[in-house]
């Protein structure tokens, strides 16, 4: 039998990329909001990162963005009339909600769905819930189409189930793999599933908001089948979502059996160790790279989204190797760790710095842009290869983004009814290239 694959699925960046400032807790769309966005170089980052795994010999695919304006959306908030007439009075009367309307915020692909391989399910299929995001209004608008592309993607229901959301109530609060860590020994090998929590479902907590409910968790876990020997619920420390971790893959990130973690990411860190490490037993054994506060301090990885990373398996490397932002380059103790980490003998061998600035700017990293699916071979034969990339695709998705997205964007664009036409435009120009892409032999 073949090794499995991790297959990355990259949000691919939408034209409506903008500074909302719509994310509480979240540091970066706060303090960037409002400032002029520049959609088509976030696409054109987004896709050179894509390149990147792909020409290091991993697979690549990507889920296409939403199309923004939410008309649906605008229309349930009680605007009536002709596209034209709701934006025009959206604009008037609640521009805040037509911003929510044009959010691009499917971007960030960690936060589609929570994903189950099928060596860790009871009935040996892939499991893909699409999360609810019901903390965050723009958010919340994500999942029911979201679900449809999942479904158009994993269509095969023999090898697949695609789930609905969980209910969109706090008390299901969920963001999907951004609070979900898989430890196992091989991609392919059975694993350890890892919910972080920040509440339990009806607790009140002061402060930034708390995205994540512990049943929330529960409930993917037991809807995907897992086994509760090899399922753990960890709460994410108050300490760690008050600096700005709004996520959990702002604090830590794991792959194989290696967790990548700051300090002060979970309330009760020796608790957490163990519980993993005790669900793990005969599997793997658990590797934890710590990262002291006293090195990197809570704001400092928070700003330079050290663990915003990708965590990856490198053909031909034996180490892993890290694929950070820029900007942990440019913040020294995040820089000098890196150094120090990859000289040491521990399993993150290598750092290779990417530039995602643009989404950044809106607190999402390489790790918030890619959605992990791990496939055995005969499942990736199952998925829709439309949306899986090679050079030629990325080529002609850089050249679709340069034909359609503007190069600037700020609120004030929105009012204007044109531009909701220009995107739809290109929106189809997308559907024609994705369907060329699934008509090529593969
Ligand atoms: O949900 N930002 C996103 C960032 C998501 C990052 N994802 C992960 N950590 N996995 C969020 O807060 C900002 C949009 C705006 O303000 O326009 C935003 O939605």
């Amino acid at each position: 039998m073949s090794e499995p694959y991790e297959v990355n699925f990259d949000g691919l960046i939408g034209p409506t990329h903008n500074y909302g400032g719509l994310s509480d807790g979240n540091l970066a769309s706060s303090n960037n909001a409002g400032e002029v966005s520049r959609p088509q170089e976030a696409a054109l980052q987004g896709l050179e990162k894509m390149r990147t795994l792909y020409k290091a010999g991993l697979k690549q695919g990507f889920l296409p963005p939403l199309m923004r304006p939410n008309m649906t959306f605008l229309k349930r908030a009680g605007f009536t009339g002709s596209q034209e007439d709701m934006i025009k009075a959206a604009a008037n009367e609640a521009p805040s909600l037509l911003k929510t309307a044009y959010s691009a915020s499917s971007m960030w692909a960690a936060n589609a769905a929570t994903v189950s391989p099928s060596a860790d399910t009871q009935d040996g299929k892939l499991h893909l819930t699409p999360a609810n995001l019901s903390t965050m209004l723009h958010r919340s608008l994500e999942h029911p189409d979201t679900f449809r592309n999942l479904q158009t993607i994993f269509a095969d229901m023999g090898q697949f189930a695609v789930h609905e959301a969980l209910p969109e109530h706090s008390n299901f609060s969920d963001e999907g793999a951004a609070n979900h860590v898989r430890l196992c020994a091989d991609h392919g090998a059975e694993g350890v599933e890892v919910f972080v929590y920040g509440r339990e479902a009806s607790e009140d907590t002061a402060g930034f908001p708390t995205r994540q409910t512990r049943l929330a968790s529960e409930r993917i876990a037991a809807m995907h089948g897992l086994k509760p020997e090899r399922t753990v619920y960890i709460r994410q420390s108050r300490q760690a979502i008050d600096a700005g971790a709004f996520h959990n893959d702002v604090v830590s990130v794991g792959s194989l059996n290696t967790l990548f973690t700051h300090e002060l990411a979970f309330e009760d860190k020796a608790a957490a160790y163990d519980a993993i490490a005790k669900a793990g037993e005969g599997l793997f054994d658990l590797n934890v790279v710590e990262v002291p506060d006293a090195e990197v301090p809570l704001k400092d990885a928070i700003k330079s989204y050290l663990f915003n990373s990708q965590l990856v398996k490198m053909p031909g490397e034996d180490r892993l190797v890290l694929i950070a932002p820029t900007e942990t380059e440019e913040t020294e103790s995040t820089r000098l760790f890196c150094e120090a980490m990859t000289k040491s003998n521990g399993p993150i061998g290598r750092v290779h710095y990417v530039d995602v600035r643009q989404s950044m700017r809106n607190g999402g990293g390489p790790a918030c842009l890619r959605l992990r699916v791990v496939l055995t071979e005969e499942q990736l034969r199952g998925v829709n290869h439309a949306f899986l990339l090679d050079d030629q695709k990325i080529n002609a998705l850089q050249d679709w983004v340069r034909a359609h997205y503007r190069e600037t964007l700020s609120a004030a664009d929105f009012a204007d009814p044109a531009l909701a036409l220009e995107i739809s435009n290109g929106h189809l120009a997308l559907q024609k290239l994705i369907n060329d892409f699934g008509a090529q032999v593969n």
